[in-house]
């Protein structure tokens, strides 16, 4: 665990450093975006698991603070993307405790407009279990990011207490399903109808459907036969720092 003190430290002199693993158009095998990873090398303790580092700063007050460091060091890095012509979207993690400042949305849009980029271009995605928890303040925070042009994904879907009647009210344009999913869609009939369900209801709402920890060829291919447009694991890359993603991007194209 980060105390108080390692966490002010680290964002004081940027400790936070992000891994971008693609997510790619499983029909046309095109890279379309990349997920934003925190990776937290403390200079004593050395690396913590990013879950680690935000459920300290969620713990410490530091989670809003954390949260826009992120969301303003992937703003910058879309910059180099663009300039490698490679202007793709770029998703970032939002945590249920960011959600519950209201003035959190204007942060968001002010750091991403800063320097000219547009909301669009930015994916925020959220868990299922956070949107949960405090839905009214989360839902108006959502339908506003939304409103001004981010795209929203629901995380990990699948794996929290998400009912149908939930779903139908959040305002988000993408569905990444969980890859408990993934795993098991190829070894059974039972895991395939999980997973070819979750694909049919996310394309059915309109929702861009993906498939989270591609590891293998068959998940891959069976992701793709059941309809899923775009998949995203180790089976295409790990995270990875942001110029050897830009030198594994050349090298797929
Ligand atoms: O990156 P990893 O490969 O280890 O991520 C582990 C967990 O940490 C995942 O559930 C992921 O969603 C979460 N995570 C990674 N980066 C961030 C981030 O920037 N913000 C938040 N809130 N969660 C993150
Ligand atoms: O935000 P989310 O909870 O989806 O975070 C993605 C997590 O999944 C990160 O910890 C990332 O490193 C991990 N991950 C990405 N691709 C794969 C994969 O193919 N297999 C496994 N086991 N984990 C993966
Ligand atoms: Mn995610
Ligand atoms: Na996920």
């Amino acid at each position: 665990e980060l105390s108080k003190q390692d966490l002010r430290r680290g964002l004081k002199k940027g400790t936070q450093r992000l891994a971008y693993q693609p997510k790619i158009d499983l029909k046309s095998g095109e890279l379309v975006g990349a997920e934003a990873l925190l990776r937290w090398k403390d200079p004593e303790l050395g690396n913590i698991p990013p879950n680690h580092v935000v459920s300290s700063a969620e713990r410490h007050g530091f989670i809003d603070e954390l949260t826009l460091a992120i969301l303003h060091q992937a703003v910058m890095d879309r910059a180099k993307l663009v300039a490698a012509d490679l202007p793709i979207n770029i998703a970032v993690n939002l945590s249920l405790h960011n959600l519950r400042m209201p003035d959190m949305v204007e942060h968001i849009i002010q750091i991403v407009t800063a320097k000219g980029d547009k909301p669009a271009n930015f994916t925020l995605e959220i868990t299922e279990t956070c949107l949960i928890e405090d839905l009214a303040t989360a839902l108006e925070m959502l339908i506003r990011l939304r409103m001004n042009g981010f795209q929203l994904a629901i995380d990990d879907y699948g794996t929290g207490a998400s009912t149908m009647q939930f779903l139908q009210q959040f305002p988000t344009t993408e569905m990444k399903i969980d890859r408990s999913f993934v795993v098991a869609a190829p070894l059974s009939e039972h895991g395939c109808a999980f997973l070819s369900t979750a694909i049919e209801l996310g394309t059915k709402l309109g929702q861009v459907t993906v498939a989270e920890g591609i590891e293998t060829f068959a998940q891959c291919t069976l992701a793709t036969k059941l309809g899923c447009q775009q998949g995203q694991g180790f089976y295409f890359s790990e995270p990875l720092p942001l110029d050897a993603f830009i030198a594994w991007a050349r090298s797929y194209q």
